[in-house]
């Protein structure tokens, strides 16, 4: 097992059998939402050509991977049976696997559509869950080579907002992720498989957004890199009083910079083309990679 201080310079990030090259920002991980009720895009990329048009212009805008989900998580989404999941996300993931070469993470807390999805080229397996809403996800993982995203979330979707509550944001999301990586890890997770994500907008209110990712440094549970999905958020809109969700560039921007500077590994964002020339432009001015990648 690396230590974790191997593992903070290494200049590579591992997603499954891949590794990607590291530089100073976070990699850009482009959203594909095949869903029509996601909060953000919901029904723009439906249809499979739609879908696909899309991610392959989040590659050509620079993404470093794709994240492709077929159910909405949303607050107070529906749940997507598992045939509907399926149809949506495997003839996608077909597609662009034949031609982009990037890392792609199934967004889904349902072993047999991560299984399919491996089984069409997946990389990663994304599950918000984090492995707690279907027993058959995390061993179907253990016994693959895919890479593993743990998300905090405190509840389920339907209800996660209607009342969440911490006596310390930090420190319970902190002994969550790394009380469910040593599940993991005694499942057969090797912890180099692990990127630890700590949920922002999931069972979470502004000021706990806001002190998660006022303390990421704190939430890199067993060393693990970082994913932050903060992208056009609810409470970017509060901040922004912005009640459209592609109207907050830039809280999007200023989540990129923060994430930057406090070395996070991954940022999930719908607007690649804005953050990779953001961020381009902050890694001229300042090339040296930060602690904690
Ligand atoms: N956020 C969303 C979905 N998946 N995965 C990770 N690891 N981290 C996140 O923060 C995260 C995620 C929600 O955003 P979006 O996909 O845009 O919306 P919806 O769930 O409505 O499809």
């Amino acid at each position: 097992m690396d230590t974790r201080d191997d593992r903070r310079s290494a200049p590579v990030l591992r997603m499954g059998l891949r590794t990607v090259p590291r530089g100073p920002s976070p990699l850009l991980i482009g959203i594909v939402n095949v869903t029509p009720d996601s909060f953000s895009d919901g029904g723009r990329y439906l249809n499979r050509d739609a879908a696909i048009v899309h991610a392959l212009q989040l590659v050509e805008d620079g993404a470093d991977g794709l994240d492709l989900g077929g159910e909405s998580t949303r607050p107070g989404a529906a749940p997507v049976p598992v045939d509907e999941e399926l149809r949506r996300i495997v003839p996608v993931l077909g597609a662009l696997r034949a031609r982009v070469d990037v890392p792609i993470l199934i967004d889904t807390a349902k072993a047999i559509v991560a299984r399919a999805a491996l089984d069409h080229g997946a990389d990663v397996v994304n599950d918000v869950s984090g492995f707690r809403f279907d027993p058959d996800l995390l061993p179907m993982v253990a016994r693959s080579a895919c890479g593993v995203v743990l998300m905090h979330m405190q509840g389920e979707p339907r209800t996660m907002q209607e009342a969440p509550e911490y006596r310390d944001v930090v420190v319970e999301v902190r002994t969550w992720l790394e009380a469910r990586l040593a599940d993991l890890v005694r499942a057969g997770v090797t912890p180099d498989r692990v990127i630890v994500d700590p949920g922002i907008g999931f069972g979470k209110r502004t000021e706990h957004n806001l002190a998660l990712l006022g303390n990421l440094d704190a939430l890199r549970a067993g060393g693990c890199p970082l994913l932050v999905g903060a992208s056009r958020k609810r409470f970017l809109g509060a901040l922004l009083d912005e009640p459209n969700p592609e109207r907050r560039t830039e809280g999007d921007l200023a989540i990129a910079a923060h994430c930057r500077a406090a070395g996070v590994a991954m940022l999930r964002v719908h607007d690649v083309r804005a953050a990779r020339r953001f961020l381009r432009v902050l890694d001229a001015l300042d090339p040296v990679s930060p602690a904690g990648q």
